[in-house]
């Protein structure tokens, strides 16, 4: 390369890079959203269509950048909640489950056999309950603004079918990161340990858990089967809801328009994410079965075995979320 055309090239890098960061000031502000599970499941595909929807109606004045995999919280998705409320991250589509720890009022959705069916879940998440449960978030700092859904959570393993609180007798199951996990699991006989989703996968490829919990979106796309997860217990034992959110210094940060716009489009976001995990939940069932693995549907009569397994957690966790919140979720459920 001869001289001239180096110089010629530097000058245009130099233009370039002015440019840039002129285009830069007068541009986006980019605010970083986290999700434990990337955009091949719905939970970051809703967090990927709330970031295209504000592209689309803030006229370029503010952007969503979606960083998935806990990767902001080095795979530790029970940090995601302490990582918002600092500021360390912006916003997040998270799980009520990994929050719990820092909002006990979460676990609602995680007592066991509470919330039976889809009606339930939108009649909690509709109503009193579901406005107590965001009055708890704001109270810690951080601004809730929609709802979404990972989905009923369904059990795995790689030993036998399982139908009766009996079958979990010993067995090695990795759970969350919220101590009612904990509890439940070790009310069934089952031997619970935690872990982040990032350690779930390989303690499942080496035999190191026998089985797991998730919905079946999770179980399909991670394709959990190929990791020896042979049965399948269909007992919606629990729900678990997405909540779209942002740091309070963020959201005090953004003029009226730009916070009513964030609020419609995580809204929007949340409901189409709803209805599309709801719409495939049948599709993902067969697909499942069609790899060759056992599902077990349980009768009413094995089904409520389970409750009465359950029924101390139940008891100890309800005065912990409080029993105006439980109160108000149970008469949801009960008049849905
Ligand atoms: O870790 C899990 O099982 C997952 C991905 O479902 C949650 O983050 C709650």
């Amino acid at each position: 390369m001869t001289l001239t055309r180096s110089m010629a090239r530097f000058t245009a890098g130099l233009a370039g890079a002015a440019l840039l960061s002129a285009s830069l000031s007068a541009q986006a502000r980019e605010l970083s959203v986290s999700t434990v599970l990337s955009d091949a499941f719905p939970w970051g595909q809703a967090a990927e269509k709330w970031a295209e929807l504000v592209e689309e109606r803030s006229g370029g004045e503010l952007t969503l950048r979606v960083y998935p995999n806990s990767q902001l919280v080095s795979g530790d998705q029970t940090r995601e909640f302490s990582a918002m409320r600092s500021g360390l991250i912006d916003a997040a589509v998270g799980s009520t489950i990994n929050w719990s720890p820092q909002v006990p009022e979460l676990n609602l959705f995680s007592l066991p056999f509470f919330i039976p069916d889809e009606a339930a879940v939108d009649a909690v998440t509709g109503g009193e309950a579901g406005q107590l449960v965001f009055e708890a978030i704001e109270s810690r700092g951080v601004i809730p603004l929609a709802w979404g859904e990972n989905g009923f959570r369904q059990v795995s393993n790689s030993r036998g079918p399982i139908s009766q609180p009996d079958d979990l007798d010993g067995l090695k199951i990795r759970v969350v990161g919220s101590p009612l996990f904990q509890d439940t699991f070790s009310a069934l006989g089952a031997d619970p340990t935690q872990m982040s989703w990032t350690d779930a996968q390989p303690a499942l490829t080496t035999g190191a858990v026998d089985g797991q919990e998730n919905p079946l979106s999770v179980f399909d796309v991670a394709r959990i089967d190929q990791v020896g997860q042979a049965h399948l217990t269909l007992w919606n034992y629990m729900n678990d809801p997405l909540i779209f959110a942002v740091n309070q210094q963020v959201w005090q940060s953004l003029d009226e328009e730009q916070q009513t716009m964030l609020r419609e489009t995580a809204q929007e976001a949340g409901e189409w994410e709803i209805a599309m995990t709801r719409e495939e939940e049948s599709e993902r069932l067969a697909a499942i079965q069609e790899r060759g693995v056992t599902v077990t549907e349980l009768s009413d009569e094995q089904y409520q075995a389970f409750v009465d397994a359950t029924q101390s957690v139940y008891e100890k966790w309800a005065p912990r979320i409080g029993e105006e919140l439980v109160e108000a979720a149970q008469t949801a459920i009960d008049e849905r």
